[in-house]
């Protein structure tokens, strides 16, 4: 008894010693997260990917820490930016999940956020790019100011589209105001209903020039039929293969007017999801037809980008988080050749599934960590998830942090030795599964097992699935019924997070 009282007073210290030895000391870099849209798993060069090249995001990989265990919260955009920017699980928040492209904000103004945190502790916050994640309280009025949106929830500079490339409205609105509006014609905006006179890509399809496979048969903008309807505000419609540039220039513009200061940037690129328009420098460049070339656009958007880190001098300063917000799909919904000019590539790597899926290639994403001088290269096969960043960076910067489902991964973001996760609930399409040490639950749902209009199995099926990633990471081989224990081990634990 003496002898286990000791032993157990030991591990206290050595444990307080540990974690001593854990806790990072309070710093102030600048932190930039780069969020793709709709990048597979196996789109990355240091993701295995062979056909396409990404010399750019290959360097964040090569010089910060690898995760293969990276998630994001969801295998949809929505929730997963939900999740990223206020660190709870999104499928607490019914409103988390595709936003129309006229829908209402769905962050609580009081809620905490990882821009609001990181304002407290000094910084300047900046989203340029993809919000997705409602504008205003109820119908919008798009020629006044629109909100509350990024302004409201913790970003002091808000350079964005309201939702995705392929919904309207199709204009970039700066803290709140749609940009390059004419008063004499006036923007509006519904999800439902067409404006009388206004053609659409269902009853106009002479006036595309990318046909739509299925849905995106609304209001046609620059000949791509969109989702939802819109009329007048001509002189604001973004150029559909100009985004890219025109985003990358608003973050450079950020950095360089902020770089004085501890500052924020969520940069979040439109590419690869649909529709993929990429400028014409970049039209075959990649050989797999317009999904492939925007990829290699946003790859060589992200060495832009770095390179005026690197001119304005604050590489050794800033910590950067580089990711996606779900999986890969092919057929989004429009004829791109997508599909066709795939050739030998694999988007989802090993993985099984895609966007939309319950499957491992939903939510297991790209995720990279890299700060010159202070983060070692590595790889890590530890359990993260994005929606641990507002807590990790708030371990990071001192600021103030809460019982979220947001936990402190700050040692294992800035370490490859450091370490992650027990177990992450994801979810799809408001669906969830159960991700713990090497295994992965889903319980049985109704429905599809198979998503026919993007060719993607959903991970769907009435039966329990039980899967061991470390000996099957394409999820072939269901161990539900071989593994009771293992099975009822998740589950407990499912339920009691759920
Ligand atoms: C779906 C769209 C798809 C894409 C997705 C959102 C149809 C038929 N499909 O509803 O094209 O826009 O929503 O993607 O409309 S996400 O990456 O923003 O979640
Ligand atoms: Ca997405």
């Amino acid at each position: 008894m003496p002898v286990r009282f000791h032993l157990s007073l030991l591990y206290l210290v050595l444990g307080s010693l540990f974690a001593e030895a854990q806790t990072v000391p309070s710093e102030k870099p600048n932190i930039i997260v780069i969020y793709l849209d709709d990048l597979g798993y196996g789109d990355v060069g240091a993701y295995g990917a062979t056909e396409i090249k990404t010399p750019n995001f290959d360097a964040l990989a090569q010089g910060g820490i690898r995760f293969t265990n990276g998630y994001a919260s969801s295998a949809t955009c929505t929730p997963s930016r939900y999740a990223l920017l206020t660190g709870e699980y999104p499928w607490r928040n019914q409103n988390a999940r595709i936003l129309k492209g006229s829908a209402p904000l769905i962050i609580d103004t009081t809620q905490a956020t990882l821009p609001k945190m990181l304002k407290t502790k000094g910084y300047h916050t900046g989203i340029v790019g993809k919000w997705h994640l409602g504008l205003g309280q109820g119908p919008v009025d798009w020629n006044q100011k629109v909100g509350p949106g990024p302004n409201e929830v913790g970003f002091d500079y808000a350079y964005i589209m309201a939702a995705t490339q392929d919904r309207v409205p199709t204009v970039y609105l700066e803290n709140g105001y749609v940009q390059g509006l004419d008063p004499g014609d006036p923007l509006y905006v519904d999800n439902f209903k067409n404006f009388e006179g206004q053609p659409t890509g269902k009853d106009n399809p002479e006036l595309l020039t990318m046909k739509w496979h299925h849905g995106h048969n609304q209001s046609i903008i620059n000949g791509i039929g969109r989702i939802g309807y819109s009329k007048g505000g001509k002189s604001a419609h973004w150029k559909d293969v100009d985004m890219a540039d025109h985003f990358l220039e608003k973050a450079q513009t950020y950095v360089r007017t902020h770089k004085d200061r501890p500052f924020f940037l969520y940069y979040a690129l439109q590419q690869p999801h649909v529709p993929r328009t990429p400028h014409p420098r970049f039209v075959g460049s990649s050989g797999m037809g317009p999904r492939g070339d925007v990829i290699v656009e946003a790859d060589w958007c992200v060495g832009q980008f770095m390179d005026t880190l690197k001119e304005v001098g604050l590489l050794e300063n800033t910590l950067i988080i580089f990711s996606s917000d779900n999986g890969p799909v092919l057929n989004d919904g429009y004829y791109d050749q997508a599909v066709e000019m795939l050739g030998a590539h694999a988007p989802a790597g090993p993985l099984r599934g895609g966007k939309y899926s319950l499957f491992e290639a939903g939510a297991r994403v790209p995720f990279i960590t890299y700060w010159k001088g202070k983060i070692q290269p590595g790889v890590s096969e530890e359990l993260v998830c994005q929606l641990d960043l507002l807590n990790s960076l708030a371990h990071l910067v001192g600021g103030e942090t809460s019982d979220t489902d947001s936990a402190n991964m700050s040692h294992a973001f800035l370490n490859a030795n450091g370490q992650g996760r027990a177990s992450l609930v994801v979810e799809a399409q408001k669906r969830t599964a159960l991700r713990q040490g090497d295994w992965v639950m889903i319980p049985p749902y109704d429905g599809w097992a198979l998503n026919k209009n993007v060719n993607i199995e959903t991970g769907v099926s009435t039966e329990f699935q039980l899967y061991n990633l470390k000996t099957d990471l394409g999820q072939q081989t269901n161990l539900a019924k071989e593994h009771p224990e293992k099975l009822q081990e998740l589950i407990s634990e499912f339920v009691k997070i759920r």
